[in-house]
């Protein structure tokens, strides 16, 4: 109760004059300090590696969209671990990809119901960090994964896999369906979404080598993580270049959208499709043609390492300093530059082995 009030009045403090001051009062860490240290990590005080893991917590998801399989088998795995750990699991959230205002309430809304961690995947990498500071400020750990905001505005982030490597790879898994030559365009999701852009920004430097050269990225599309949208935005990519050769969509929604359009049009195994999709929303299209290779990592082991990274921030174990290691589910992890913590590496799914897959 006692630490629950000291943080409101914080928080009150936080209010009236600057973050900085009252995170001064409060927690003794300059702003200097945050500035040198690196931002929300600093604020956090210093981690003790053999705290014991706290149970009774509450993790608040808050995934960019409700109503996305991606997410339900995310927010799942995030579920059964602090089941696991003895902590309680609450889910809010808009039900479209393009609502950072009603993301922006939600986590006002996990603020004022005083969970003890909140792990968000951001449609948009500045528009939460309002919010997320203010949580932040009355003690609230805030774990970022799938898609981060900016470094400041959150503890950690649990990163599906590097994202210069799901880039390039997309890249390079269209080139070779391609024979390494024709237009190409890419189906994203939100104009803003801080993983997709990050993705697409490493394709674009996998385009520049010169193995590349006869490959021209002609468009990037948004289909805002919305399958009506994101099929229309496919049809229309291929009124304006019926030359097309391939498209990347690194969104399941995106992808999975753009195989059903392809397999009931004249383009059905003749454009090329590849990008991030669910092997239970792929396998039809790649058992009927459509669709040669894709990949995904877990979206369950993600929500579990997002879980587990919210009890150990909340647990004082880490703070979400580079360096700083802890168990999650038996694997050590290493907090890496700016809070990033990887989960691994993605899987390439085909003919092959999609049937090994079922999620
Ligand atoms: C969609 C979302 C999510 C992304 C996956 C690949 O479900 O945009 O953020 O990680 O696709």
């Amino acid at each position: 109760m006692r630490k629950r009030s000291l943080r409101r009045s914080c928080a009150a403090l936080a209010a009236v004059t600057s973050l900085a001051l009252a995170v001064t009062a409060c927690g003794g860490t300059t702003k200097e300090d945050v500035r040198k240290e690196g931002g929300a990590a600093a604020a956090a005080g210093k981690a003790d590696p053999d705290a014991e893991t706290k149970k009774g917590l509450t993790v608040g998801f808050l995934p960019k969209q409700v109503n996305n399989p991606y997410f339900t088998t995310a927010d799942k795995g995030g579920q059964k671990a602090l089941e696991e750990l003895g902590s309680s699991f609450k889910e809010v959230g808009p039900s479209s990809g393009t609502d950072t205002s009603g993301q922006v309430s939600y986590v006002n809304t996990l603020t004022q119901q005083q969970v003890d961690a909140m792990a968000v995947s951001a449609q948009d990498p500045g528009a939460l960090c309002t919010a997320l500071k203010q949580a932040m400020g009355n003690g609230i750990k805030v774990v970022t994964y799938d898609s981060d905001t900016r470094a400041d505005c959150r503890h950690a982030f649990v990163s599906q896999a590097s994202a210069e490597d799901l880039g390039r790879t997309e890249v390079q898994l269209l080139a070779e369906q391609i024979g390494f030559k024709g237009k190409i365009a890419i189906l994203s999701a939100a104009q803003t979404a801080t993983n997709q852009n990050t993705w697409i920004e490493f394709m674009k430097k996998e385009l520049e080598d010169p193995k590349y050269k006869d490959i021209e990225l002609v468009k990037v599309a948004y289909g805002n993580d919305d399958a009506q949208q994101s099929f229309q935005q496919t049809q229309g990519l291929l009124q304006e270049y019926p030359d097309l050769k391939g498209i990347i969509s690194p969104t399941t929604v995106g992808i999975k959208a753009a195989a059903q359009y392809l397999s009931g049009s004249k383009y059905k195994g003749k454009v090329k499709l590849t990008g991030l999709g669910t092997p239970n929303d792929m396998r039809t299209y790649v058992k009927n043609g459509t669709v040669e290779a894709f990949e995904l990592w877990d979206p369950a082991a993600l929500g579990d390492l997002a879980a587990r990274t919210a009890v150990a921030l909340a647990s004082g174990q880490i703070t979400g300093r580079e360096g700083e290691t802890f168990t999650a589910g038996g694997t050590e992890y290493t907090i890496g530059k700016d809070g990033v913590i990887n989960l691994g590496k993605p899987t390439v799914f085909d003919a092959k082995n999609i049937d090994s897959f079922d999620f």
